[in-house]
């Protein structure tokens, strides 16, 4: 057996993968512990609405049946979206989860590992993970940053929240070698505020110059994935004091239950959704569907190239 036998992609995404046309990954940790049912199920429609206006077509990827599937029905969405025995699955978890046929969700890492799998070079989220504050001591960094570091996908993601350290996370990606592309901004975007005061390594403008660098990066056998930070629009940009407040008390929160682990993202993000009154939620969802529109726009610009 080869790893395509691991593969289930739906018969639409094949087919616009072997014709060229513009295909964009997108993850199923964000709808499964990223965001509370049932507004998550309006949400995994509408990104995927999304990205079709653009003229791409959306592949979520999940893994069910003792496979990496690559684009979702919408019953298979549903479930993502509602079900509480789906698993979170980063890369160390693969190997059991499909052996066993389990249900589980895709972080960043295994979407950019089934992504690639697929041949799909573009994939939207809402935030990566990274280095998480306090690391030092809790060696908690996201899998994410490694998987930049080998798996060949552009990302496009609206930096990181300030849950992680951003510096330090900027750091980690600099010494995997990994590119960080602002869109529009010079400034590493802060998740739910457009500045966080970091800067990225480059300002890149439009679709056009982001497939010339992805195509420039491969052409060269430069492996790895490719970070596009896209600020959340200004309108949605929350107050820094405001949701650093939020972020700060769930972080203690955090230690004082002494939540580990994978556990850890997904109880700070429902934590700074309920500490905010939700507010934050609109935030997240806008800088996602953002997100699914530079992705879809990239991926028309790489097929014209590629
Ligand atoms: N950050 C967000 N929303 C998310 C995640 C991160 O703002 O939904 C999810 C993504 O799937 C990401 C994962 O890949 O959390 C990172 O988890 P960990 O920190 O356990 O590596
Ligand atoms: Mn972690």
């Amino acid at each position: 057996m080869n790893y395509q036998d691991y593969l289930s992609i739906t018969p639409e995404i094949k087919e616009a993968l072997e014709s060229g046309k513009p295909v964009v990954a997108l993850e199923s940790t964000i709808l499964a512990h990223g965001m509370p049912y049932p507004e998550n199920v309006e949400f995994a429609s509408k990104v995927e609405e999304i990205i079709r206006a653009e003229g791409a077509i959306p592949a979520t990827i999940a893994i069910m049946d003792g496979k990496v599937k690559v684009g979702l029905n919408s019953d298979e969405l549903f479930r993502m979206c509602s079900d509480k025995e789906v698993i979170k699955a980063s890369r160390r978890d693969m190997a059991y989860l499909l052996a066993t046929k389990k249900i589980a969700a895709t972080t960043v890492t295994t979407t950019m590992i089934g992504a690639a799998m697929a041949g799909i070079k573009v994939f939207a989220t809402g935030g990566i993970g990274g280095v998480h504050r306090g690391a030092a001591e809790t060696m908690d960094i996201s899998a994410d940053l490694q998987e930049f570091a080998h798996t060949d996908v552009l990302v496009v993601s609206a930096g990181c929240k300030s849950i992680l350290d951003i510096g330090l996370t900027l750091e980690y990606l600099e010494t995997m070698g990994v590119p960080v592309l602002g869109y529009g901004t010079t400034e590493m975007p802060a998740f739910y505020c457009d500045t966080s005061g970091y800067k990225v390594d480059y300002q890149v403008d439009t679709p056009e110059e982001v497939a010339n660098i992805m195509k420039t990066k491969w052409d060269l056998g430069l492996n790895g994935g490719i970070l596009l930070a896209n600020p959340i629009p200004h309108e949605y940009s929350m107050d820094h004091e405001y949701i650093d407040a939020a972020i700060d008390k769930a972080v203690e929160m955090a230690k004082e239950q002494g939540i580990k682990g994978k556990a850890t993202t997904p109880f700070l993000l429902a934590t700074i959704k309920d500490l905010t009154g939700g507010s934050s939620f609109d935030s997240n969802k806008e800088l996602a569907y953002n997100n699914a529109r530079v992705a879809a726009k990239v991926a028309y610009a790489y097929s014209k190239i590629a």
